[in-house]
């Protein structure tokens, strides 16, 4: 499900998630262009236009996605990013382009996406902690910013590095992660057009617990990968080394694919609680998105590649 989005929505005009979805789908059923979402025009509470996938996915509400965070720079329990990263300073932003690149260079993040029109992605998004939700992303597809940075034939692997600054990141105070958070996905994965490099949420501006201002997601895998508060993009011949991976190599892998018959050493992967439900759900291979993304892993051993 994708939709086009203008960037700048005024959070007034988005209330509540039941009118959010609803306005949204009449619009498009109605045959309304995406400039026409988030516009004043009525909304009816009509049949859904398309199914919505195979386990009846609601969009979580607003306040579990920005109110049950893995944000350790802000702390480690679930509410802790909430409460704490208010301290974070999201604006002005740079960005460092580095690596295998036309032009490595540190860029103002409002110029460098400059010309790429954010769209919304809604994805189920998948802890390895085994709970799940399903959020309107806005983003911009990784693979149209890896195009405008020219990479080099030597690029094989993205690399993505958040803020170290302990004074806004508190967390960061105490060695509980191999500061600064690293993530980094191979080429064809970053250059995939479910990967997106996300800016907003519910058609907002990130909340700073989500990863504001720039944050990965990658719906196909644990949400591990998606690094927050991303301040340098690497273009890499090598596979890089990465947080998790360095932090507990037997519990999480490089690739961190979504997979029910790969059990963490410490719990079952084949079931997820959906934040706010009560019963379990069973969890699908790569996240439900392996019609999308199974090929890319054609030949892989996926137990030993977890
Ligand atoms: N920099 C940074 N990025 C991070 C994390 C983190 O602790 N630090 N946690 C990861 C984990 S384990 C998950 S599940 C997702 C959670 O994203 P959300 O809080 O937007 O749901 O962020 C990922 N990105
Ligand atoms: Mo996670």
């Amino acid at each position: 499900m994708l939709i086009n989005r203008p960037p700048d929505i005024p959070t007034s005009e988005i209330t509540e998630e039941s009118l959010y979805t609803t306005r949204r789908e009449f619009l498009l059923a109605a045959g309304f262009g995406a400039a026409a979402v988030g516009g004043l025009l009525p909304f009816s509470r009509t049949a859904l236009p398309w199914g919505r996938g195979p386990d009846d996915d609601k969009l979580t509400p607003f306040e579990d996605i920005a109110g049950y965070n893995n944000f350790y720079e802000f702390g480690t329990g679930k509410d802790d990013p909430a409460r704490n990263a208010g301290t974070l300073r999201t604006r002005p932003w740079k960005v460092e382009i580095a690596g295998e690149v036309a032009t490595p260079a540190a860029y103002d993040l409002d110029d460098l996406l400059r010309g790429l029109t954010p769209e919304e992605h809604v994805y189920r998004h998948r802890c390895v902690e085994a709970w799940s939700m399903v959020v309107p992303w806005l983003g911009i597809p990784l693979g149209r910013l890896i195009d405008r940075l020219e990479p080099t034939s030597r690029a094989k692997y993205v690399e993505f590095t958040t803020l170290f600054d302990p004074a806004q990141m508190p967390g960061q105070q105490r060695g509980i992660l191999d500061w600064p958070y690293v993530e980094a996905l191979r080429m064809d994965e970053a250059r995939h057009p479910l990967t997106l490099l996300v800016t907003g949420l519910y058609g907002k501006p990130l909340p700073n617990q989500n990863g504001a201002p720039l944050r990965l997601v990658v719906p196909w895998k644990y949400g591990f990968k998606g690094g927050k508060s991303i301040v340098r993009i690497r273009l890499l011949e090598r596979q890089p080394a990465t947080t998790w991976n360095i932090a507990a190599p037997d519990e999480y892998g490089f690739y961190a694919n979504v997979n029910p018959e790969v059990d963490h050493p410490r719990w079952s992967q084949a079931r997820e609680r959906r934040i706010g439900e009560f019963f379990k759900r069973k969890t699908l291979p790569f996240n439900g998105y392996a019609p999308q993304v199974a090929s890319l892993y054609a030949g892989l051993d996926l137990r030993k590649n977890f």
